[in-house]
Parts: C-alpha cells; structure tokens; sequence
C-alpha cells in the first residue's frame, strides 16, 4: 500500500526532493534543436520565479485554476510544476483545443488564471474568458512570463498543501463531445509514478525519456515529466512531425524510454530498414540501429494489435509495454513487463490495482474467458467535477471504464472493445478490434477501422475502413483480396461485408481513433 504524509506537494516532490537526493547539475530536459539542456537546477529556479509571478503580480492563491497551455515544451512543463508548488490547480488542455472548448472548461473548471504559450495565444484570446489573468510565454518581450521570472527571487517555498488537495483537472471529451473534468490529488501524481513507472517500467536516472502524447493529456503528463522527474532522468520534450523524425530523434539524443501510440509503432515500422534491405547508404529506409539505445517502448491510448507487438519484435528486438489508462484513473493502471509481456493481451493488473470483468449492471462478476465490462479500482480513481455521470463510472469504489474485455484463466487481460463499440450483427456480437487485427495482418493494409452500419435485415453489419501502405492502389480488386484474406481467418459473420478506403482515419488530438465519426459521417 501507497503511504503519503498528510502533507504533500507533488511539485516540490518532484523536483526539489529529486534534487535532494541526487544534486541540481544532471539534466532534466532536453530539447530535439539539441540546445544545451536545462539542468534540474536550472528548472527548479526557473520553476520558483514563475511561482513568485503567480502569487505575487498574478495574484494567484492556493485552489485557484490555472489553464495551461501549449506545445510539449520544457517552458510548459516548468509551468506545470509552478503551479504546483503554488498550490494552485493545474487544468491541462491540448494546444489543439479551440476557443468555444477552451472557454466551456474555463467555466466547468472555474479557471482564474492561464499560463500560455505566445503560439497558442489566438484560441484563448477568442475565448475570451471573463476575468482571466493571463501570462504568456515564448515572445521573449518584457511582458513575457519568462522575462517577469527573471526578476524573481530564485527560491520559492513550496505551499505545504495537503495529499488530498487537488493538484490537476484533467478534461476527457469522450465520444459524447460534453467534456468531463477529473480531479486529481497531490497524492495521486505520485501514486502514478510509484505504481506503473516504479514496478512495470523500472527507470534509471540516466534514461532519457521521450514521446509524442502531448502535456495536455495524462498520457503525457506522466511519461514525459512525472515519471522521469521521480526518478531523477531526463526527457526530451518536443513536437512531433512523424514516424521518420521520431526515429531520428531517438538516434539522435540516445533516447531511452519511449511513449506513444500503436499507430506511430506502425509509422516507425514502415520507415524502418526491412531485413535484407541493402546497407548501402543509397535507401531512404533508416536502419534499425537508430533504435539502439531504446530500452523500453510504451504503447497506451488505444489497443496494441499483436501483428504491431510482433512486427516491432520481430524488426527491433524490443518488447512493448503494452497498456490501458485513462484520464479517470491518471495513468496506466494494467499492463505488464519483459518476460511477463503477452502479445494481443494488456496484462495484469499494476501492482497496487485490482481489476475484474463484470456484467451488464456493473458489479456481478463474469467467469474468465467470457467477455463483460472491466472494473478496476486502486490508489487513483475517477472522481469527475460535478458531473452527474460520476455515478455510472464509479460503483462501490470500482471505475467501470468502459471498456469491454476478457480476464483469460491464467489472469491476464485481453482487450475487445470499448463497450460502446461493440458491433451486434444478425445477433452476433463481434468486437471491431479482432476484425482490425485481422486486416492489419494483411501486408498491404496500414491502418484499418471496423465499424458497425446500421441495417434493417442484420440490425448492423461490418464495415472495414482502411488506409493501404504508400503506393498501393484501392479498388475493387484489393477490396476482393481482402475479402477474401479476412474470410480465411475469421468466422464469417464477423467478416466485413463492405471495405471502404481512405486516405486517413479519424482521430482525437491524442491519437485515438474516432469510430463514431465512422459510424456517423453525416456529424460532419
Ligand atoms: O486515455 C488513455 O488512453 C491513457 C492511456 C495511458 C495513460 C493515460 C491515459 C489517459
């Protein structure tokens, strides 16, 4: 069990306890321009004049909310841990979020003051949010947060706020589009470090972590500046433009921790020398060798296909650490590591979680290898800012997280579906995810998404949207091919009756696929 004491300030534990103990000279964060690295040292003052700002000429007192908001940018994660050590409430969105999202957060979150990056200004400018007492950095003007700081006295004592004060209201849009806002505590920041990055990934203090999910979204958050913050590591933080530049970097600054998503898994895997290929420098293809200081690959935000796992294996050597989180519950709450890894299976439960499958109403549990909604429960949990549907996520201290899976006999979990995704034909129940599996296995296919359409006759039938690898034509002969592909692995009613091909998939700022705009174009 996880024990905190009464009084906890996850910024100050963060930084000035990992200073404690291992010195202010070793980096903290790179970036991927290869500029000279900020230094724990130079991040903790930098952290406490911008704490100064806040509470002096912002006027900022402990439980105030303060968005925060840009590109993944060591200025932002400085920010973040600002406001922590301020005792104000962080509110993470993504720079990708407009002004009408922006100003409904504001109000759902009562935010009185905004931290933002000068090239995420325009949205939040337009949102025009009553009151709000904005600074602004990366201008390099008088005005500019950074050039306030600098003026600061450069130690700032951290506000002994309590474990159960609320650090971070994290906002999840769901498929609905009515934002739901997940408060977190002090406590809960660290249980996330202490819990999946302590015991799955196991970091050193000279791994340099790096990824694509933005600040913006837990995902993030935890991978890129808690996890490797509480271990006294570094981490590259930087936007990413694609596949090719991800490989670079990794080559480039020896990274060794890396987050992101199934889908860059795949990207990467295209770029990548195949075996065989001529090592002759003539290739566009970037060799495998680029990957060589990588320990350990994470994969969240949505299901990691086996053909990916195996693909990545088979390519790199390297064993993804597959996992299922969520904004509710902060981080990553099942998965597993090294020899414990099961391809096409998340894992088990992270130590300090429990997890089971349930029926419908939410709390009779189902028997192994039968399928039902998974429930879990442990040192984090959802609790959402007043908002009604917290009483369908959280049943007698279990989060019911919408997702549906199997917990096979020999305690591992297997992913189907999100719950809501379920396609039922003619009365056959069939998980979008197995038929996308089973696409992804097809050489030509790069990335697939199965839905259900609604149908008189079947109630729904299957239909396939598919992206094809560069430089293969669609049409009705490669539709047939694949036809005939998924009839041979799978039972027929769960075959697609119709592929449909597309240049590209729908999906969230963060990466994951938006199958209801699949289901429902005309939402367009
Ligand atoms: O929403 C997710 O998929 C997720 C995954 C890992 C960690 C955190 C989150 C929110």
């Amino acid at each position: 069990e996880l024990r905190y004491p009464d009084r906890l300030n996850c910024g100050a534990e963060l930084l000035d306890g990992t200073i404690d103990r291992l010195g202010p000279d070793r980096p903290a964060f790179h970036t991927a321009d290869g500029a000279e690295p900020w230094s724990y040292g130079t991040l903790q003052s930098t952290v406490d004049r911008v704490a100064h700002v806040l509470t002096g000429e912002l006027g900022l007192v402990p439980g105030n909310r303060v968005l925060l908001r840009g590109p993944t940018t060591p200025a932002l994660a400085a920010c973040w841990l600002a406001v922590m050590k301020a005792g104000g409430v962080a509110v993470t969105v993504l720079a990708a979020q407009r002004a009408h999202e922006l100003s409904t957060i504001c109000r759902l979150a009562r935010v009185t003051h905004a931290l933002c990056d000068a090239d995420s200004a325009e949205e939040l400018t337009k949102a025009a949010v009553p009151g709000l007492r904005t600074a602004f950095f990366g201008r390099g003007d008088p005005d500019d947060l950074l050039t306030r700081a600098a003026r600061q006295p450069n130690a700032f004592t951290a506000v002994p706020t309590a474990a159960d004060d609320v650090a971070l209201i994290a906002f999840t849009s769901g498929t609905t589009g009515r934002p739901k806002g997940c408060v977190h505590f002090h406590r809960d920041v660290l249980a996330i470090a202490d819990t999946f990055s302590a015991h799955v990934l196991r970091p050193r203090s000279d791994d340099v972590f790096t990824g694509s999910p933005p600040l913006g979204f837990t995902f993030g958050l935890g991978g890129l500046v808690i996890f490797p913050l509480r271990a006294g590591a570094s981490a590259l933080l930087d936007q990413w433009s694609g596949a090719e530049q991800m490989l670079k970097v990794v080559e480039r600054h020896r990274i060794s921790v890396l987050f992101t998503a199934p889908t860059a898994y795949r990207g990467m895997l295209a770029k990548l020398e195949a075996p065989g290929d001529a090592a002759d420098g003539t290739g566009t293809a970037v060799s495998v060798d680029a990957l060589a200081s990588l320990r350990r690959c994470v994969s969240a935000g949505e299901h990691l296909p086996a053909a990916t796992w195996r693909a990545w294996h088979e390519r790199t050597g390297l064993r993804i650490i597959d996992g299922i989180g969520a904004t509710e519950m902060l981080h990553i709450f099942i998965s597993a590591s090294d020899d414990a890894i099961r391809p096409g299976r998340t894992g088990v439960p992270v130590p300090g979680f429990e997890a089971r499958v349930v029926a419908a109403d939410g709390a009779t549990p189902v028997p192994d290898g039968e399928p039902g909604l998974l429930s879990v429960r442990g040192p984090v949990g959802c609790r959402y800012l007043d908002d009604e549907r917290q009483r369908e996520y959280v049943r007698d201290g279990w989060n019911l997280t919408g997702d549906t899976y199997v917990r096979e006999p020999d305690g591992y979990f297997r992913y189907v579906a999100r719950a809501d995704d379920m396609i039922i034909t003619a009365g056959y129940n069939v998980a979008g995810p197995e038929v996308e599996e089973v696409l992804l296995r097809h050489p030509d296919v790069a990335e697939a998404a199965v839905v259900g359409r609604p149908d008189e006759k079947r109630g729904q039938v299957v239909v396939a949207h598919v992206v094809l690898t560069p430089g293969t034509p669609p049409g009705s002969d490669m539709a047939e091919t694949l036809r005939q592909f998924t009839t041979s692995e799978l039972t027929p009613y769960k075959c697609p009756r119709e592929i449909i091909f597309a240049e590209s998939l729908p999906r969230t700022p963060t990466g994951k696929l938006q199958r209801y705009r699949l289901r429902t174009p005309d939402l367009e």
